[in-house]
C-alpha cells in the first residue's frame, strides 16, 4: 500500500515538473523596491498606457487603501495600481502578435494564499505560482516586495493570469522583456518608414 502511494507521489511530482517547464524556478526572486531591477525591462505602472504590445483584461484600477473594500496599497505606493478579487477575480496579460515575454516582475503588498499567478508557456505548459509559495520566500513578516520570474531558456510566456478568489490581490509596476521576433510585415513597415525618412530628408535638402 505504502509503495503504491509513494509511486503515485513520484509520478505526480514528475507530471508537475513537466507541466512547469516554462517557469525557471531557480530564478524566482524577491527584490526590494517598487520597480524591476532589470534595466532592459518595460514597465506597466497603471498610471499611463501599458508598453506597446502588452494588453490587459479584467481587474480594477484603484489608488490608496480602502479597508471597507478590502484592498491595501502596496507600501510607499501612492499611485494607481491593479487589484483582482471578489469583483474581478482574474486579470489576464497578453502580448502582441507572435510575441511573448521572457520575464515577468511585479510589486505586491501582503500577498495572500488565495492569490495566484498562472503562466502559459510558448511550449504549451501552464504553471501556477500560489500566493503561499510567494509568501514562503518573504523573510519575516508579510510585506511589500518585488517578485521576479523568468521563462526557461528559449521559451516565452504567451499570457499571464493573476487570480484571487477573495479580496484582494494588489499589485503594481509589472515589468516585461517582450521578445522581439520581427515578422515580415514589421520589416516592411520598418523599410517603408526608413524610405519615408529618406524622402523627407531629400525634400528638406531640396527646400533648404
Ligand atoms: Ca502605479
Ligand atoms: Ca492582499
Amino acid at each position: 500500500m505504502r509503495s503504491i502511494q509513494l509511486l503515485l507521489a513520484i509520478s505526480l511530482a514528475a507530471a508537475s515538473t513537466l507541466a512547469s517547464a516554462a517557469v525557471d524556478f531557480s530564478t524566482l526572486k524577491l527584490t526590494s523596491g517598487q520597480f524591476t531591477p532589470w534595466q532592459v525591462a518595460q514597465t506597466a505602472t497603471f498610471d499611463s498606457a501599458p508598453p506597446a504590445d502588452v494588453y490587459y483584461t479584467g481587474g480594477e484600477l484603484v489608488t490608496g487603501t480602502a479597508p471597507d473594500q478590502h484592498y491595501t496599497a502596496p507600501d510607499y505606493d501612492h499611485t494607481q495600481y491593479l487589484i483582482v478579487g471578489a469583483n474581478e477575480p482574474t486579470s489576464r496579460i497578453t502580448f502582441g502578435y507572435h510575441q511573448g515575454t521572457t520575464y515577468f516582475g511585479f510589486y505586491f503588498s501582503t500577498i495572500d494564499d488565495y492569490n495566484s499567478v498562472t503562466f502559459h508557456g510558448s511550449d504549451g505548459s501552464l504553471t501556477t505560482i500560489t500566493g503561499q509559495q510567494i509568501q514562503d520566500l518573504v523573510p519575516g513578516s508579510r510585506a511589500s516586495y518585488y517578485f521576479n520570474v523568468f521563462a526557461t531558456g528559449g521559451t516565452t510566456f504567451d499570457w499571464i493570469e493573476l487570480r484571487s478568489t477573495s479580496d484582494s490581490f494588489e499589485t503594481d509596476n509589472h515589468a516585461f522583456i517582450v521578445s522581439e521576433v520581427p515578422e515580415a510585415e514589421t520589416y516592411a513597415m520598418l523599410l517603408s518608414g526608413l524610405s519615408l525618412l529618406g524622402t523627407m530628408a531629400r525634400r528638406r535638402r531640396a527646400r533648404g
